[in-house]
């Protein structure tokens, strides 16, 4: 199976340490083609950020289509676009912070999230709440580190990863840890020895659930809301998106 891994913002480096995570633990015949938007933002810290970065993320589904994807993964945090990108093809279309819910759900009656901003915390609980999963996160922790600082200062910004994991393990009465960034997907083995907990990544998570829906054959229901979006004209540098048509 063909695995598009999009990484909405536009940092190669970060694009590179998702695809490789998500290759290690790829299924053999589970091939990962990991992108990113031709235009957006380096990284994504903010509503507005992931506004643009959600319109990266249709060009990115739309070019998916052609190529034969036969599923899809959303690798930040936000899961940006997310819906508006199960509408474009019938594949499966995974959000990381989705993912990780749901596989820390199966593993823990209660579990914490660690991200980048405080800032950012609360696009993941208005996620939480969304897909269901707000009685079983017991608090979104910040540790406050810039996304970018996992690829430019990798130790400082783990150090301070382990050092809320660990306040969430002695204060939140949890029996996981979600970690709430792309960019911190080569991060499970040492997070998890260093803080003592099941820790759950999203982007290793989306791969396997990618995997399963895959082979049980089960893609995006056409019927309802995510029904491919009614073909129509659109204006100036969005033209491209004239005239869609779902993918035969
Ligand atoms: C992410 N930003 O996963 C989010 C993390 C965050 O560029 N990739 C980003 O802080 O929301």
């Amino acid at each position: 199976m063909q695995l598009r891994l999009i990484n909405p913002n536009t940092t190669a480096g970060m694009t590179a340490t998702i695809g490789e995570a998500a290759t290690r633990i790829a299924a053999p015949g589970t091939h990962i083609i990991a992108t990113q938007p031709a235009a957006g933002p380096v990284s994504i810290e903010s509503h507005f950020d992931e506004a643009v970065a959600a319109v990266g993320v249709q060009e990115e589904i739309l070019a998916g289509e052609r190529d034969g994807a036969d599923a899809y993964i959303i690798a930040c945090f936000g899961d940006p676009g997310l819906l508006a990108a199960r509408e474009l093809t019938r594949a499966p279309v995974i959000g990381i912070a989705e993912a990780a819910f749901h596989m820390a759900s199966l593993i823990s009656t209660r579990f914490s999230v660690v991200t980048t901003l405080g800032r950012t915390a609360i696009i993941a609980e208005h996620l939480l709440a969304q897909y269901g999963f707000a009685h079983h996160c017991r608090r979104v922790r910040a540790a406050e580190i810039p996304v970018l600082d996992l690829e430019e200062d990798g130790e400082a910004a783990v150090a301070r990863i382990i050092d809320e994991g660990r306040r969430a393990k002695a204060e939140d009465g949890i029996g996981a840890i979600v970690l709430g960034c792309g960019g911190m997907a080569d991060l499970t083995a040492e997070i998890t020895e260093a803080v003592g907990l099941p820790v759950v990544e999203g982007v290793t998570a989306a791969v396997k659930l990618a995997e399963a829906l895959v082979g049980l054959r089960l893609g995006t229901s056409k019927h309802g809301d995510l029904a491919f979006p009614r073909p129509k004209a659109f204006t100036g540098r969005f033209e491209h998106f004239s005239g869609l048509t779902p993918a035969a």
